[in-house]
């Protein structure tokens, strides 16, 4: 019996040595020290043993007994140190790395270009002026001289939310609501939303403008070449080429629109341009008398000039970006560098 305890013994120790983990160790201190366990199973012979024989196997047991508790407590000391070490190069933070930097969101581009082109007129003298979104035709149309028959409505795809009522297809309309709450001099510039039914890579259905108002006596043509003048060589440069080409607004007489060099080539001609190396960036006229008219001025005591610029149109010249779509369709790639 002796031999089988000691022979029990070796296998035991030499099992616990290998034991590959914590949970081998459990499994093997069930198997040979458990109730149901090869030691105990071993133990149960000793009833037949002599009385001098007793005490002596017992004693070898004793000692084979401590000799597997004192193995399997070693080797789970030694386990548990390795797991925690690994754990813990698993888990090492490397605390010497750079920081990853928390995402921060900018400023849509649109909102940046209404605020750098509202900065440059405030310094020019202008005060901001807002209006309504949803606007009665009266003032989108009939009080900016584009009476209900009048062939220029045609020029706008008008949406109708109700009869008589429109999303405002531009922002004059601002024009005719601060006329009629001010007495002259007015300077104002209205940034805001504008609706038409248009859609292609130029054109969309909701986009942005700026008007601008200037209203006093003896203001000329010259004061809006003047302001046009500052205000596009203060957002493209200082030696962007213009020009002012006659045109037709129903509420503007005489009227014209502005190119500017094109950003491209610098006016030697190119696609974007159309090789003509302009390109159109506002309309702008003096205010038609009819439509003091309709606000009270007298056109005799006052002048004044109007203009209204399209910002994404700015926008995309300035950043050379050739899909009006990428404005509104939130990919945060194209948002991101303007960040
Ligand atoms: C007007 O809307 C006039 N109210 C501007 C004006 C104001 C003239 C004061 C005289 C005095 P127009 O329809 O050309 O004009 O539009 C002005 C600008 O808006 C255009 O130059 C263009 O840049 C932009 N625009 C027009 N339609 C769209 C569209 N569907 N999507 C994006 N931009 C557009």
């Amino acid at each position: 019996m002796i031999e089988q305890l000691r022979g029990l013994k070796d296998r035991a120790l030499a099992q616990i040595d290998e034991a590959a983990d914590l949970e081998a160790l459990t499994q093997l201190n069930v198997s040979i020290l458990g109730r149901k366990g090869e030691l105990t199973a071993t133990l149960r012979g000793m009833g037949s043993l002599s009385p001098e024989e007793r005490p002596v196997v017992g004693q070898v047991a004793n000692e084979v007994k401590t000799a597997i508790n004192d193995a399997i407590e070693a080797r789970t000391s030694a386990l548990s140190g390795a797991e925690q070490q690994l754990k813990f190069a698993r888990e090492a933070v490397d605390v010497t790395r750079p920081g990853r930097a928390p995402f921060t969101a900018n400023l849509h581009p649109l909102t940046q270009v209404v605020r750098e082109l509202l900065d440059i007129f405030t310094g020019l003298g202008f005060d901001i002026a807002e209006g309504r979104e949803v606007e009665n035709e009266y003032y989108n149309f009939e009080a900016l001289n584009i009476p209900a028959d009048h062939p220029a409505r045609d020029m706008q795809d008008t949406f109708y939310v109700a009869p008589g009522t429109v999303l405002r297809t531009h922002t004059s309309p601002v024009q005719v609501r601060v006329m009629e709450q001010t007495t002259p001099p007015v300077c104002v510039v209205a940034p805001g939303k504008v609706y038409r039914h248009d859609s292609d890579v130029t054109h969309s259905p909701m986009f942005h403008q700026v008007e601008g108002l200037m209203i006093d006596e003896g203001i000329t043509f010259a004061d809006l070449k003047g302001v046009l003048h500052s205000f596009i060589h203060s957002y493209y440069g200082p030696q962007t080429g213009i020009r002012f080409r006659p045109s037709f607004f129903p509420f503007t007489e005489p009227s014209a629109e502005v190119d500017i060099q094109c950003v491209f080539c610098k006016g030697a001609g190119c696609r974007v341009c159309g090789r003509t190396g302009w390109l159109e960036i506002l309309g702008s006229g003096m205010v038609d008398p009819a439509v003091f008219g309709c606000v009270g001025y007298d056109p005799e005591k006052v002048q004044g000039f109007a203009f209204g610029l399209g910002v994404e149109r700015i926008a995309m010249l300035k950043y050379g970006i050739d899909d009006i779509r990428l404005f509104f369709e939130n990919d945060l790639r194209f948002l991101k560098h303007f960040g």
